[in-house]
């Protein structure tokens, strides 16, 4: 199937050849009018407390990684200090941050989850 992707800011003008019934051919200006939106990065911070497998689960429940994924990120966190688990637009970044940290306190760890713009 044919795609005609939107344009974005980062993106030239395009010109599209239009063909006309009579067999001319125009060319449109398009003209760029929609910008991907800022994206943020979703990171849990290491700590003492929380134990490991708590922090895996974490991932898989809220991030969608499989178990293996999830493992790689937490041995990452737990030696880095810090691992993104996930890149959202802003509202379900802020969504992931609230869920987790509802999850970490009512399981009392101290598990620290921020979300941070990217680039
Ligand atoms: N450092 C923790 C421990 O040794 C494990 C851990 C990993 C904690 C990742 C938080 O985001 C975290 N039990």
């Amino acid at each position: 199937m044919a795609t005609n992707n939107p344009p974005t800011l980062s993106e030239p003008p395009v010109k599209q050849p239009i063909r006309e019934e009579g067999g001319s051919v125009v060319l449109e200006r398009r003209t760029q009018r929609v910008k991907p939106p800022q994206m943020y990065q979703v990171a849990l911070l290491n700590d003492d407390y929380t134990p490991m497998e708590f922090v895996v689960v974490v991932i898989q429940e809220f991030f969608g990684k499989d178990l293996e994924s999830a493992t790689r990120i937490m041995l990452k966190i737990h030696l880095d200090g810090k691992g993104v688990c996930g890149v959202y637009t802003k509202d379900v970044a802020v969504t992931k941050v609230d869920q987790v940290l509802e999850a970490a306190h009512k399981s009392g760890h101290p598990l620290k989850c921020i979300c941070e713009p990217v680039g």
